[in-house]
């Protein structure tokens, strides 16, 4: 791909923007690269990722599954999709959202926008414990790695709207932190003329409080904000231990037509939060309690926020594994910038200051800034590896840019096809990353599959880093909508795949088929039931027509693998109960009539024969 730039820059970039839309019928430069590659590139590339069978891959990769509200688990480096974990979605698959237990946990909100994925860290290392996820729907969730199931949801969290700059964690996880992209005025339910957007409508940035035991997520603070749109975050480690940085767009308070109104301004703002304050405040008893959290207003606490300028429109915000730089990048802009935290403390001493918004003191971008690096078109988000070099993705220019921390020369570039967003590179965003593998989690596919009708794949795509020189070695697609991921290599993770029979702790589990059965309480129904290989017991039960039905499954196998589900027809109702799990299904039965009953999943040569009749008199 021909690198765009020069002192028309701002032409290019207006038409590449334009072009991205109209772009579908422009030639991919991989494509082009792919005809003059010699074989062996080929075979070589072909090598690094090819994980023969029965061999596993080397690092787990959690991708975001965007407004499919799941996440998708995969192998890298042979991208294969190894699951789905469902967290805001009904997965029918799984019979997530089905079951008593998830069904209370979605609540009224069967959709969810998961963007952040975010692994728990101790000393700024992943730990392999829990994962967490954002949902633009105010919402934060706890996957447990011990069996890679959504364990909490959080939320609506109050005053949040659009719970996009999340779900960042602190380096010791003690907060999983969000921010609203959007603002209204809070608290949630008020209703002001879009008239007063600049002064009525709030943005806030939140602390979730994570229990460092149990992973149990509870409401911690708020910060009240001028209504910017807060965008992605990133906590300070090492040396910016205790910071927290956001971006944002939208620093006109413009509302309408935000892709002109809100690009008037050449810079946008990265904020500042120092959270130790915020938490010792929170403490303290300071602020307010605002529909039901309590909310700090930086006005009233000098040193809680300050505001770094940062080129237009940013969206990543990444603080360097050893905590000393933060790089913004603003999305409309060629260069990146990288704000040095020494400096930006100075300046906070020195009440280095060029203004306040709303009372929060805005820093001189000269005094805190230690360059602008020459990446390329549209860089939206930083990773880094063990060597000192950071990988930045260039939406515009669609492609990778990779480059020195210090010198900040940029040595490589490799076309992305097509158009990046995030990236990610294992451990990329620790204390310790660890270079091989970067995946770019593209926006468009761009035509390089086979084709599906209009509705089309996302695409991600996997570099070799573990050499001086970028080298493109694999497509993978996905569903709707990987924003971002990350890579933890697969040895720190210990999942079991059967809850031993020691550890049930459900009031309702059976483990012997001469339990199971059927118990009435007035119009209230309970049918214990066990599934083993090859039967459901009981094989059938009878009810009245009004009754309240609740099903509870145990599933009695020990051995791997071994899931049985109960799919009741015509009632909606599809449970997966893995080996060892209990679950549990409520429901009127409310039409009459004889209802079978089978096992959903495939397992055993009987598997067919697992089958039984609800009958509704
Ligand atoms: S998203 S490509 Cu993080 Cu919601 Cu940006
Ligand atoms: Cu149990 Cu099929």
């Amino acid at each position: 791909m021909a690198r765009r730039k020069g002192a028309i820059l701002w032409g290019v970039l207006a038409v590449a923007v334009l072009g991205l839309v109209s772009s579908r019928c422009a030639p991919s430069a991989p494509k082009g690269a792919k005809k003059g590659a010699a074989v062996s590139d080929v075979a070589t590339a072909a090598m690094k990722v090819y994980v023969a069978p029965g061999d596993l891959d080397e690092y787990y990769l959690f991708a975001s599954g965007g407004h499919s509200g799941q996440i998708y688990v995969y192998g890298v480096p042979s991208m294969r999709h190894l699951s789905t974990i469902p967290v805001y979605t009904p997965y029918p698959a799984t019979g997530y959202g089905f079951d008593d237990d998830s069904k209370k946990m979605l609540g009224d909100l069967t959709w969810g926008d998961a963007h952040h994925p975010a692994l728990s860290e101790t000393k700024g290392d992943y730990d392999g414990r829990w994962l967490f996820i954002n949902d633009m729907n105010a919402r934060v969730a706890r996957i447990d790695l011990r069996d890679f199931k959504t364990k909490q949801i959080l939320g609506p969290i109050p005053n949040v709207s659009g719970n996009h700059g999340s779900a960042f964690v602190t380096p010791n996880t003690e907060y999983s932190m969000m921010a609203s992209r959007f603002s209204i005025p809070i608290p949630k339910g008020t209703v002001v003329g879009i008239d007063k957007y600049a002064t009525e409508y709030k943005g806030v940035v939140t602390g979730v409080k994570i229990d460092p035991k149990t992973g149990e997520m509870s409401f911690g603070w708020q910060i009240v904000t001028p209504p910017f749109n807060w965008d992605l975050g990133d906590a300070g480690k090492l040396a910016s231990d205790g910071w927290m940085f956001w971006t944002c767009y939208n620093s006109e308070r413009a509302t309408g037509k935000l892709e002109v109104t809100a690009s008037q301004r050449d810079r946008d703002y990265i904020a500042a939060v120092d959270w130790r304050l915020a938490e010792k405040s929170a403490a303290e008893g300071k602020g307010t309690m605002i529909g039901g959290i309590r909310v700090l207003d930086p006005k009233a606490i000098p040193g809680l926020v300050y505001l770094m300028p940062c080129g237009k429109s940013p969206h990543g915000v990444d603080v360097t594994p050893d905590g000393k730089w933060i790089v913004g990048s603003g999305k409309l802009q060629g260069v990146t910038t990288v704000f040095n935290f020494e400096k930006i403390q100075t300046a906070i001493r020195n009440k280095d200051f060029t203004g306040d918004e709303d009372g929060i003191p805005v820093l001189k971008y000269e005094s805190i800034k230690d360059a602008e690096v020459p990446v390329g078109l549209g860089p939206l988000h930083t990773q880094f590896g063990p060597d000192g070099y950071a990988y930045t993705s260039l939406f515009v220019d669609s492609a990778i840019a990779k480059w020195k921390l210090g010198t900040w020369e940029v040595v490589d570039k490799v076309p992305m096809s097509y158009a990046i967003g995030h990236l990610c590179a294992a451990h990329g965003d620790t204390v310790h990353p660890q270079g091989k593998w970067l995946v770019g989690l593209n926006k468009l596919s761009h035509g390089r599959h086979l084709s599906v009708g209009p509705s089309q794949p996302e695409s991600s795509q996997l570099v070799d880093i573990s050499e001086e020189k970028m080298k493109l070695v694999l497509d993978a697609f996905t569903e709707p909508e990987p924003h971002y991921a990350q890579m933890i290599r697969a040895d720190m993770l210990h999942p079991i795949e059967v809850y031993p029979k020691e550890e049930s702790k459900h009031p309702l589990a059976i483990w012997d088929v001469k339990d199971a059965g059927l118990t009435r309480n007035g119009s209230k129904v309970l049918v214990k039931m066990v599934e083993v290989r090859s039967t459901i017991t009981p094989t059938d039960f009878e009810v009245k027509e009004g009754d309240e039905v609740t099903l509870a499954i145990t599933n009695i196998e020990q051995t791997t693998d071994m899931l049985h589900g109960l799919g009741l027809l015509d009632y909606n109702i599809n449970i997966v109960v893995d080996p060892g799990e209990t679950k549990t299904v409520t429901f009127k039965a409310k039409k009459k009539g004889v209802f079978p009953y089978y096992c959903t999943n495939f397992c055993s040569a009987l598997h067919q024969e697992m089958q039984g009749y609800m009958m509704v008199k």
